[in-house]
């Protein structure tokens, strides 16, 4: 299945991230990465049209959206998760903010991850793409139809392999708008 994983942070480091790119592809998952970076300097900054245009391309056919947000750029994660939620495309909202505020992020997005993702999303994606019943998988709070579904924390299982190296390649990472001295392949940790 194609999954698109955007990120909203400042700056494209997002270890998490591309840390489940490189699990979801390892499963046969085709992945497009996009950095969605903004200045820091005002967090109430959202996207213009013309870089939900350019995202629309790369994300086009996927089964699956997640999106990455500190609470810092929940404003800018609220607005891509309502664009695309409306596309009527399944989104899974993860990182810092849901996982210290599920609840609160919750309301915005029908799908979202608290903690590590690794097996989660990999469990999702897999029951998306078989058109399995997703109400009970772990980690993730669930809206099917109006009804709610919070469900605990996994201990992970160590059934799916999920220690990897998190993809860092350039392709089929994509970087906008264009911020000079940022490239959506570079590593910020080592
Ligand atoms: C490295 C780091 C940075 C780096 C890189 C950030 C980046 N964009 O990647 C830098 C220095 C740039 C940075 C900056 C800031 N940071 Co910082 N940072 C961290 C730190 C130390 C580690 C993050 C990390 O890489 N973890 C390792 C990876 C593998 O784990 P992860 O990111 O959590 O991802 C996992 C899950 O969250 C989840 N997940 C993540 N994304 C997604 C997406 C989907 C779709 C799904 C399903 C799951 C999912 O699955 C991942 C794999 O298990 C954390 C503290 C911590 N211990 O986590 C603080 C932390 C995330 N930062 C924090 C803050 C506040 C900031 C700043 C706002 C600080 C400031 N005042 O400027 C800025 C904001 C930057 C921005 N808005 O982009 C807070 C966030 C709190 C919050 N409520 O959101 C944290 C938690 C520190 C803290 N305890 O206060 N930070």
């Amino acid at each position: 299945m194609k999954i698109s994983l955007l990120s909203t942070s400042t700056f494209p480091a997002d270890q998490g991230l591309r840390t489940l790119s490189a699990c979801l592809k390892r499963e046969g998952h085709e992945v497009k990465m996009v950095f969605l970076t903004l200045p820091e300097k005002d967090y109430s900054q959202i996207y213009k049209k013309s870089v939900l245009d350019q995202v629309d391309k790369v994300v086009e056919g996927s089964g699956l959206i997640g999106i990455t947000a500190m609470s810092s750029t929940s404003t800018r994660a609220k607005q891509l998760i309502e664009y695309y939620q409306n596309k009527k495309i399944p989104v899974v909202w993860g990182g810092a903010a849901p996982t210290f505020f599920p609840e609160k992020c919750f309301q915005s997005c029908n799908i979202v991850a608290v903690g590590e993702a690794e097996e989660a999303l990999l469990e999702l994606a897999s029951k998306l793409e078989k058109g399995e019943d997703i109400a009970k998988v772990k980690n993730l709070y669930i809206r099917i139809n109006g009804k709610e579904f919070r469900n605990p924390v996994r201990i992970n299982s160590g059934k799916r392999k999920i220690n990897t190296v998190p993809a860092q390649a350039p392709r089929n990472n994509y970087l906008f708008p264009d911020r000079k001295g940022l490239s959506a392949g570079m590593l910020l940790l080592h």
